[in-house]
């Protein structure tokens, strides 16, 4: 991709930018290996939806399965490496005043990438936390039970991550608001833009006027209300748009 595909447009408002805030989704890691939410599973769990595994009565109903499918999910997050869009984020951070990155992922791969104070919506899949008082735990015994037992009160153990019907950290989502409702400029790239609330923070900065900015190989819920649509892998597009706007 070459700085004449995008558009003059483009590069002079994001040059201009005060306060860019962007949201992240699975795409941004498929390029590094990891599937996203939304792809056929394979293996041993060719035979389930990530749908049907995320959510609080997957954990009541089968709390081992659930556990073996992160612990899974984990170890493949530890085999790989971020990849030249996580590396494009971080650096665009360095190039305007305001940056806000908000991200749905769970992988902490922009964090391995070089970016701060990154705002994630759906937790952390590396962390765990006690099932019935929310608290993370960081050591626990390990007595051959799947899953383990919160060494406090004893109830099972489950990954820091955000499921279905579950309300998003509070500091998140506040943070996110606030990003959506000042910045100038709006990424959404590698979503799917079905899942609430996260999907929501495109269209709400598109109807405050700020530019908006998709990032997907395929078309969503969010193009009709994007100012610019960059159609292709952010692998591909994140770093041909940081050299087309920031050359030196
Ligand atoms: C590429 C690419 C490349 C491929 N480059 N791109 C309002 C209306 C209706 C329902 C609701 C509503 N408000 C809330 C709900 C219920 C629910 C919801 O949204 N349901 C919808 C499905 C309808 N939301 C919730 O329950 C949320 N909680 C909540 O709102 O609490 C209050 C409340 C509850 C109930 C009712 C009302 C209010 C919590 C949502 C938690 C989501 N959790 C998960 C799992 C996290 C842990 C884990 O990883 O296991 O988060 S689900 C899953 O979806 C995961 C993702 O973060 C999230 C978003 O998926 P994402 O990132 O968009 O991935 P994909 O796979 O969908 O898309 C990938 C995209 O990448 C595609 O577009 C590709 O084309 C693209 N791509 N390669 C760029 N190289």
């Amino acid at each position: 991709m070459s700085m004449a595909e995008f558009s003059p447009d483009l590069i002079s408002i994001l040059r201009a930018a005060q306060h860019i805030a962007v949201l992240t989704g699975a795409g941004v890691s498929a390029e590094s290996g990891i599937p996203t939410f939304r792809d056929a599973q394979v293996g041993l769990w060719a035979q389930y939806r990530p749908e049907d595994l995320a959510t609080p009565e997957a954990f009541l109903r089968n709390p081992k399965l659930v556990w073996d499918w992160y612990a899974w999910r984990r170890g493949r997050v530890s085999q790989v490496q971020p990849n030249a869009g996580h590396y494009a984020l971080a650096q665009m951070q360095q190039r305007v005043a305001q940056f806000s990155l908000l991200t749905q992922n769970v992988d902490g791969l922009h964090q391995r990438a070089g970016s701060v104070g990154v705002i994630e919506l759906h937790g952390n899949i590396t962390r765990v936390k006690c099932s019935r008082e929310g608290i993370v735990i960081d050591r626990w015994e390990e007595t051959g039970e799947t899953p383990p037992r919160c060494p406090h009160c004893g109830a099972g153990l489950r990954p820091d991550v955000v499921w279905f019907g579950e309300m998003l950290p509070r500091e998140a989502l506040l943070a996110a608001n606030a990003a959506t409702n000042t910045c100038d400029v709006f990424f959404s790239i590698g979503t799917s833009s079905l899942v609430e609330p996260a999907a929501s923070l495109g269209r709400v900065a598109s109807h405050r006027g700020a530019t908006v900015v998709e990032v997907n190989p395929t078309v969503t819920p969010l193009t009709t209300h994007a100012t610019f649509s960059l159609q292709g892998p952010a692998g591909v597009i994140l770093p041909a748009l940081i050299k087309a706007v920031w050359p030196s």
